[in-house]
């Protein structure tokens, strides 16, 4: 596994975690395997499985120590937009992708004809999520699962996920031995959860059982009836890259600015090489995921139906560069700024700190450079006269921390 890959698990990991769910009575957590297992064991037999099922399942089972550990890990960097894309979009992973896609052609032009999605985007999400079924995870699901639902204050989440592979066994669609995933229960060649298993994988070779795993016709098919169920639309593509026009106003380019793809084109916003935006009242942003000096981006409504999937930024920027290139297209054109340092959680929270000084910044001092993170650095820009794009350049940080 790659060190992106990793990241695009974890990631994956806590976007899933950061929906606000209803805790079930059944998620206990505490600590204590067996008494949780129980719990879990009656909200399974509650959706139908044979008590059987999840006694098989659980028995003589233990939480996996290394499960454990690697949920306590914290990224101790933020990626920049350059390292994060550098390592999902290479040059030997759209070649691949290429030549994937000519290989299963027929079945991809079927399934976009039946779920609307281009066969670019499922070989761009089969790309990123495995290396093309190169690594899916050796972990025991049910083990992972149970270990972070019972023995982490992942409780909610991941007890509804042992609760959904309890399901999917009885099912009878594999063993809880064959059913294998990452550390955290992505599983197959789409890594999908449990959760996403039942409620959108699909039989498509029609063998009478989903294999995500072994057949391609089920995993394809299972990623597109996802990707459709989460708002994926056929049209425009989900994101691409664009040339502002000069003097363009920096506090644009942000995900809450919306305005239909026309609106942009009579601002000036050109495709990058300098061709129309498409004539569309579609809503649309602009984003500038390294700041003014780098790339800019109109991102259209199929990047939040990719971010439905992975609640990334970097992560949809990468699917779109790389199905576009899949597909044949251009690379991005505008270089990001080499001066861009990954950021520490420290340094993070000390200009969160220093924003809340300020007064500009009211949030928690999480370390986490999100939305909130950003308006109050494009405040800080505006007020110092730094062009306002929202982005920690070395400059900003720099300005920021001499501020006595
Ligand atoms: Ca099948």
């Amino acid at each position: 596994m790659t060190p992106f890959a990793k990241f695009s698990l974890l990631a994956a990991t806590t976007a899933l975690l950061s929906t606000p769910v209803f805790a079930p009575a059944f998620a206990q957590g505490g600590g204590d395997f067996r008494d949780c297992l129980q719990g879990i064991k009656a909200e399974a037999t509650r959706q139908g499985v044979p008590a059987a099922i999840a006694d098989k399942a659980f028995q003589g089972l233990t939480p996996d120590q290394k499960v454990i550990d690697l949920d306590g890990r914290q990224p101790e960097f933020s990626l920049t937009y350059a390292k994060y894309v550098g390592g999902t979009v290479s040059a030997d992973r759209i070649a691949k992708g290429q030549q994937k896609m000519a290989q299963h052609r027929a079945l991809l032009d079927a399934l976009q004809a039946e779920y609307g999605v281009p066969p670019q985007y499922i070989m761009a999400f089969w790309g990123i999520e495995t290396n093309y079924g190169t690594y899916m995870g050796d972990f025991r699901v049910v083990r992972s699962v149970a270990t972070l639902g019972c023995m982490t204050k992942r409780t909610v989440f991941f007890s509804n996920e042992t609760v959904q592979a309890l399901r999917i066994l009885n099912m009878n669609h594999m063993t809880s031995e064959q059913m294998r995933g990452s550390w955290a229960g992505a599983m197959g060649n789409m890594q999908f959860m449990p959760s996403t298993f039942t409620k959108w994988a699909v039989d498509r070779d029609g063998n009478g059982r989903i294999d995500i795993w072994n057949s391609l016709p089920d995993a394809f098919a299972s990623a597109s009836n996802f990707l459709r169920g989460i708002g994926f639309k056929p049209g425009l593509p989900s994101s691409e890259e664009v040339f502002l026009p000069k003097g363009f106003p920096l506090d644009q380019a942000d995900t809450t600015v919306e305005k239909p793809v026309k609106a942009w084109a009579a601002m000036g916003v050109k495709r990058a090489g300098g061709a129309a935006l498409p004539a569309s009242d579609e809503p649309a942003s602009i984003l500038l995921p390294a700041g003014f000096r780098g790339p800019a981006f109109i991102i259209y409504p199929n990047f939040k139906a990719v971010m439905n999937w992975n609640r990334s930024t970097l992560y949809a920027l990468s699917v779109g560069i790389l199905a576009r290139q899949i597909a044949g297209g251009p690379g991005v054109q505008q270089a990001a700024p080499e001066d861009d340092q990954p950021l520490s959680r420290e340094t993070v929270i000390d200009i969160q700190t220093r924003l809340a000084r300020l007064g500009l910044y009211k949030d928690d001092t999480d370390g986490l450079l999100g939305p909130k993170t950003r308006s109050a650095l494009r405040l800080f820009q505006q007020q110092t006269s730094l062009p306002a794009d929202g982005h920690p350049s070395a400059e900003t940080v720099r300005r920021l921390q001499a501020v006595r």
